[in-house]
């Protein structure tokens, strides 16, 4: 039988440091399904769900939203797509976050004699974690030119995002970094150097 295994690549970096602009250059040249959390939990927002006006108020304050919520929306969108292979852009953002996820038990298929099964079975380990190094000076110069009407792209809650980013989501990049599993890439430079780089990180996912 044949085992078609889920992928799972988790994009970190501060706020501002390239990970919305460089997602989408991988989903083109590797065939990932890209995730970003950031995003699912705008559109609960928009759809004005039970938890809309919370998550609202979390981001406005750049609060890191309850995991419980996050991880359900990501297993959502994982079962929903065809796709085996994910980056998760945005996600965990601390260890809470990151253990939520890693609990969750995965779909596996299974192949036999041509007819697909799928199997509640694995908890899923991300393959490795992709983490834009950008100096804070830079982060919020990109943030503050943004200018798309961001509820959270103000100078107020910038300050809020990057010391949540310090204190919860560098020691999620520090745990990974210790079992080897960190790409780092300077993420200072142009948009294409900076994707130069995270071409030869993925390229043993070349179709
Ligand atoms: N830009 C990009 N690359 C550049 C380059 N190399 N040179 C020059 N400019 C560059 O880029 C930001 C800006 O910089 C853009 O104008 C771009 O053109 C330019 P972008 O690619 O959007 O950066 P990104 O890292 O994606 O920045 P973003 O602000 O989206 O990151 P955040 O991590 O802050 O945003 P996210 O949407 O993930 O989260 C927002 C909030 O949601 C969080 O604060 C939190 O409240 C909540 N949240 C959770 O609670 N839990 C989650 O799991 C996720 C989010």
């Amino acid at each position: 039988f044949f085992q078609e295994t889920t992928v799972v690549v988790f994009v970190l970096g501060g706020p501002g440091s390239g990970k919305g602009t460089q997602c989408p250059k991988i989903v083109e040249h590797f065939g990932f399904t890209h995730l970003c959390a950031g995003d699912l939990l705008q559109a609960e927002i928009e759809s004005e769900s039970e938890n809309g006006t919370m998550i609202h108020n979390f981001k406005k304050e750049g609060k890191i939203v309850p995991s419980e919520i996050t991880v359900k929306l990501l297993q959502q969108a994982m079962q929903q797509s065809d796709n085996k292979r994910f980056i998760i852009d945005g996600f965990p953002r601390n260890e809470e976050n990151r253990a939520a996820f890693e609990n969750i038990v995965g779909l596996e298929s299974f192949y036999v004699n041509s007819k697909s099964y799928n199997l509640l079975l694995v908890k899923i380990k991300p393959e490795f974690v992709l983490f834009f190094d950008c100096p804070e000076e830079e982060l919020t110069r990109r943030i503050l030119n943004r200018n798309q009407g961001r509820v959270d792209d103000n100078i107020e809650t910038i300050g809020k995002r990057l010391k949540v980013y310090f204190e919860s989501t560098l020691p999620v990049i520090n745990y990974y970094n210790s079992k080897g599993k960190v790409q780092k890439i300077d993420a200072q430079r142009s948009v294409d150097e900076v994707f130069e780089d995270v071409k030869s990180v993925f390229a043993k996912f070349k179709p």
